[in-house]
């Protein structure tokens, strides 16, 4: 295959509530969608889950749009591609932006699934016709009102909840909420806010009977999470640790945590997000899959991720209307009791809405050969 032409554009989405991690607040989202098309006109999409600010990781929406439209864009249009997993390869001697790289490789393996006929699961190699999701619930004003939202999502089904935890907002926090909820699956969800010397605190996180604590310590780190999950009972997860496989191939050496969080972004694209899927599952480390408040761009790329058989554990990927008013794709994604139907159309199997994406794009610009 070939791609013609890409369109990228830059697009603004205001979230349904204010989403509050130890880092920062959201409110305005922001971020890019790549189209990309071949000689017949079939358009497969991308989505950048860089963020506005470089508060999760290094990268921001204007890195990703200069690196894919200096570097990444240029070296995969007209090119003669066989399958997607080239374009990692392609990509090798571009360092890190693995957003970026992802951006773009999303849109590749979406259009690829598409001029097949098959859908973005089954060319991944995906069998599950369901998956799993929990959701993911930001640091509030109180306790009262985060016990409230707990019972709303658990009316609602979803299959676990994850708390967003920081200093002075996790053990009493905890305490409370198996007060009210002794045996729903609970995990708490730190983006680094810890430091080895807060092993204490840590351990009084044990006797909740957490699935697991996501990325307790720094975000570079995998030697001080070994030493941590050698002190505590609650299983370690990484996130912002894991960047590619590598990474994972260490961090599992190490024994520095028990699970990991996939986001395909975060690791440079399916390909790689596949690849570390497989040496999980060889480890016996189940894997979910993470979210980044995307659009339902982002969200389909996730499902599809998710069909994958070591995804055991319910992921991120809440329904759109928790998140927008209206999503930039048809039909919406919507859970029932935590479940999410896997598209079965061709590619990611959700029409981007083009008058929509339209009415919120704040810079668009079209490359081609
Ligand atoms: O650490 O998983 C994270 C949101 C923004 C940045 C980082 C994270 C998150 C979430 C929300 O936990 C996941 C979602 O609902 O998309
Ligand atoms: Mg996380």
């Amino acid at each position: 295959m070939k791609v013609k032409q890409v369109i990228l554009r830059h697009i603004k989405m205001r979230l349904k509530f204010v989403f509050t991690t130890s880092f920062g607040s959201f409110l305005d989202k922001e971020f890019l969608l790549l189209e990309a098309k071949d000689e017949n006109g079939l358009s497969g999409w991308g989505e950048s889950v860089a963020f506005h600010s470089p508060w999760y990781n290094e990268e921001t929406i204007k890195t990703n749009w200069h690196i894919l439209e200096d570097f990444l864009i240029p070296s995969v249009l007209n090119r003669e591609i066989e399958h997607p997993d080239e374009i990692s390869q392609i990509f090798s001697n571009i360092r890190k932006n693995n957003m970026a790289k992802s951006t773009i490789e999303g849109a590749v393996w979406d259009l690829y699934a598409k001029q097949k006929g098959v859908s973005l699961a089954n060319a991944l190699g995906g069998t599950k016709k369901e998956i799993e999701v929990g959701i993911s619930i930001g640091i509030q004003k109180n306790v009262d009102e985060l016990l409230h939202l707990i019972e709303k999502y658990v009316k609602d089904g979803y299959k676990r909840i994850k708390v967003k935890i920081k200093p002075g907002w996790d053990v009493e926090v905890m305490r409370e909420i198996r007060k009210h909820f002794p045996n729903v699956p609970l995990m708490a969800d730190a983006n680094s806010a810890y430091r080895l010397d807060d092993v204490d605190r840590l351990k009084a996180l044990d006797e909740f009977d957490l699935m697991m604590i996501e990325q307790p310590l720094a975000s570079d780190d995998i030697v001080d999470h070994a030493k941590l999950q050698k002190q505590i009972l609650t299983p370690v997860c990484l996130d912002e640790s894991i960047h590619s496989y590598e990474d994972a191939r260490k961090a599992i050496e190490l024994g520095s945590l028990k699970i990991i969080n996939i986001k395909i972004g975060r690791v440079g694209g399916l390909t790689e997000a596949k690849r570390i899927h497989d040496l999980c599952e060889k480890h016996n480390i189940p894997v979910w899959c993470g979210g980044m408040l995307e659009s339902g761009i982002g969200r389909a790329h996730n499902i599809a991720l998710t069909t994958l058989s070591n995804f055991v554990l319910p992921g991120d990927t809440a329904a759109s209307s928790r998140y927008w008013e209206k999503d930039v794709i048809t039909p919406e994604v919507t859970v029932h009791h935590g479940v999410i139907t896997v598209p079965d159309k061709p590619g990611i199997g959700y029409e981007p809405n083009l008058e929509v994406i339209q009415q919120l794009t704040i810079n668009e610009k079209s490359f081609s050969s």
